[in-house]
């Protein structure tokens, strides 16, 4: 089995400093955020960026300034959004992209978000997916209901995407397919055998969604994005303390946890 990569999503587009008190938002507090998930064990970080008032933005100056403080401490994989908030368009999602970096979200589909729609449809797909090729970027396809794989083998056809493919399945969105672990094996049943996979549970599917990616031999997301918890009614402290967690679950398990050099081998990401 590969090394085990581990993505800490941060932020995200929903979660407060009211819900989440040590939540990262300036690009200072996002960069120490990657920094002590780097020393945790994490070789990714998944970044949405926030405006001054702290409200999701996709600007390409924020992600820029991001981008640069998190690589002059470590040399994490910074994976910026490109879902980023339901409410914001399609242009204003797709400018991360611009800055070329390593990896960047590609949503395969439309499901609902909540009480919100997360809109994807095929045309803006393959925007996305042609923008990303064009700047060399990993895409990491985001999965959130069975048919977006589907989509994502489309791409592929299309000549938009190019194996070995990456999938994120985030698990337990309200609205989307739940994180049990029978969904889980079935979504992984069905992507190409070459293909790379990340588990990224919602709210309680977190941690038991790691174990299920740990022994599966997939990969595991984790932060504040997905669970602000770090036990039932228990807020956790840090990011870092979600991705040392799954650090100390692989050890148990037998698996170890790659270096964002090891990542990059294991993902096809050249640097
Ligand atoms: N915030 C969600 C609406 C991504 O980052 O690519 C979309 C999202 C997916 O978080
Ligand atoms: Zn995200």
């Amino acid at each position: 089995m590969e090394k085990l990569i581990i993505t800490a999503a941060l932020t995200g587009a929903e979660v407060t400093k009211d819900i989440q008190p040590n939540l990262p938002v300036t690009p200072d507090e996002i960069a120490e955020a990657a920094y002590e998930c780097w020393k945790a064990g994490a070789s990714i970080v998944h970044v949405h960026a926030r405006d001054a008032e702290g409200n999701p933005t996709q600007a390409k100056e924020v992600y820029k300034e991001i981008i640069e403080k998190i690589s002059a401490k470590c040399d994490i994989i910074v994976q910026p959004s490109t879902g980023g908030a339901t409410w914001h368009t399609p242009e204003q999602r797709l400018q991360p992209v611009e800055l070329a970096p390593e990896m960047a979200t590609l949503s395969c589909g439309t499901c609902n978000f909540g009480d919100d729609v997360f809109m994807n449809t095929q045309e803006n797909i393959e925007i996305f997916a042609k923008r990303m090729q064009e700047m060399g970027v990993k895409p990491e396809i985001e999965v959130f209901e069975r048919g977006m794989i589907e989509t994502a083998k489309g791409l592929v056809k299309k000549g938009l995407i190019s194996a070995p493919l990456h999938f994120d399945f985030v698990l337990g969105v309200p609205g989307a397919c739940p994180g049990n672990p029978e969904d889980l094996m079935y979504m992984v049943q069905q992507i190409p055998s070459d293909a790379t996979w990340t588990v990224a549970g919602i709210g309680r599917y977190e941690t038991p969604l790691a174990v299920m990616g740990i022994i599966m031999g997939g990969h595991v997301r984790v932060g504040f994005e997905d669970n602000v918890y770090y036990s039932k009614g228990v807020k956790a402290d840090s990011n870092a303390l979600l991705v040392a967690r799954v650090v100390r679950l692989a050890a148990e398990l037998g698996r170890e946890v790659a270096s964002p050099a090891e990542a990059r081998r294991i993902l096809g990401i050249a640097k």
